[in-house]
């Protein structure tokens, strides 16, 4: 289907990559082509820019309903509760991320939608995944609520596509970091805040210690690295539970060492919490070449750029 005749739905638009995934995607499709929809209010940063619904994913038939109402050809489900928030309320962070990837499944199959977007997460590796270049096939054994709930999320995936052809496709993101809207609770939002914190008040205390690895990514990266998968043919989309991608990855000491060259009185302390836990269990860094070889992937922004980047954004 030509770009003109999508009718895309973003479900969790008003979050942290709902935001500028939806902004881009009206940029590609048209304003009016992209309905975004949030339990929250709408973010400012999208209104009066195209059609917004107040939507509850776990609602299966208002959603239902509203696929059918808008005549929807595409679904982007961003709506989840992340790893640190996770922790905090597991049933709740299970019931939501399962149970709304689920009912968009079926919503996707009894309507015979084009495609389906659903993000799952470097949290699927546990302590026992290689920890560097972890490859996109390896041991699995998430020990977070959110890892364990993108693994099965990642498989019912596969099993809508095997079974159903549903043509659904999906990225394992690191730690994405970005300015334009809050984090939603992750054990590398430490990345975000450290920018604000770095410019308002020239020291920050993180709660991970100086040496813990993630890997991490750059907005625009991630943004374009969603809409190259979903825009390859899907011939070449030879993944259906979800694709590994990497762009960089560095430490607390490493990103306040790079804020530092900008910022010299930048100071920081360490106080590592329960997100010490959950950031050992996951891989310092990831190995790629599946998407690089399938459909081209390849980073633009690695911690210099994106700091220098980072900081003219959140200045201006
Ligand atoms: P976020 O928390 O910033 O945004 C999620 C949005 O979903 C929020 O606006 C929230 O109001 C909405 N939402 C929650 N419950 C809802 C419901 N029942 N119905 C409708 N909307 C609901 O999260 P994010 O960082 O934008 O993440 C989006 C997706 O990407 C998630 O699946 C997350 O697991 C995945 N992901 C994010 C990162 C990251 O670093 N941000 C990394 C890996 C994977
Ligand atoms: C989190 O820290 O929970 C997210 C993620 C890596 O999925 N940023």
């Amino acid at each position: 289907m030509s770009p003109a005749k999508e009718k895309i739905l973003v479900i969790g638009a008003s979050g942290q990559i709902g935001v500028e995934l939806t902004q881009a995607l009206r940029k590609i499709y048209g304003n009016a082509n992209v309905v975004a929809s949030d339990l929250r209010e709408e973010n400012d940063l999208l209104k009066g820019t195209g059609p917004y619904v107040s939507l509850d994913v776990m609602n299966k038939e208002m959603l239902h309903v509203q696929v059918i109402r808008q005549n929807i050809t595409q679904v982007y489900l961003l709506a989840a509760i992340l790893s640190a928030t996770g922790e905090k309320n597991p049933g709740l962070a299970w019931h939501l991320n399962m149970q709304g990837l689920l009912n968009v499944l079926d919503i996707a199959r009894d309507e015979k939608l084009q495609k389906v977007y659903w993000p799952s997460s470097i949290a699927v590796f546990g302590p026992t995944s290689p920890k560097e270049n972890c490859p996109q096939q390896t041991i699995i054994e998430p020990i977070t609520v959110y890892g364990i709930s993108k693994y099965a999320g990642e498989f019912w995936c596969n099993y809508f596509h095997r079974r159903f052809r549903v043509d659904i496709r999906s990225i394992r993101y690191p730690g994405l970091i970005s300015y334009k809207s809050s984090p939603g609770g992750g054990t590398t939002d430490y990345a975000i805040e450290i920018f604000q914190e770095a410019l308002e008040n020239k020291k920050y205390s993180c709660c991970l210690q100086k040496d813990t690895y993630l890997p991490m990514m750059y907005m625009p990266d991630a943004i374009r690295a969603t809409i190259e998968l979903m825009e390859a043919p899907a011939s070449s989309v030879s993944v259906r539970t979800s694709y590994n991608v990497s762009a960089m990855s560095f430490s607390p000491e490493e990103i306040g060492a790079e804020i530092k060259k900008h910022i010299p009185e930048f100071r920081m302390s360490y106080a590592p919490d329960y997100r010490q836990e959950i950031a050992n269990s996951w891989p310092k860094s990831i190995d790629d070449s599946v998407a690089r070889s399938d459909w081209g992937w390849k980073p633009e922004y690695n911690l210099e750029k994106m700091t220098l980047d980072m900081l003219a954004n959140l200045q201006s």
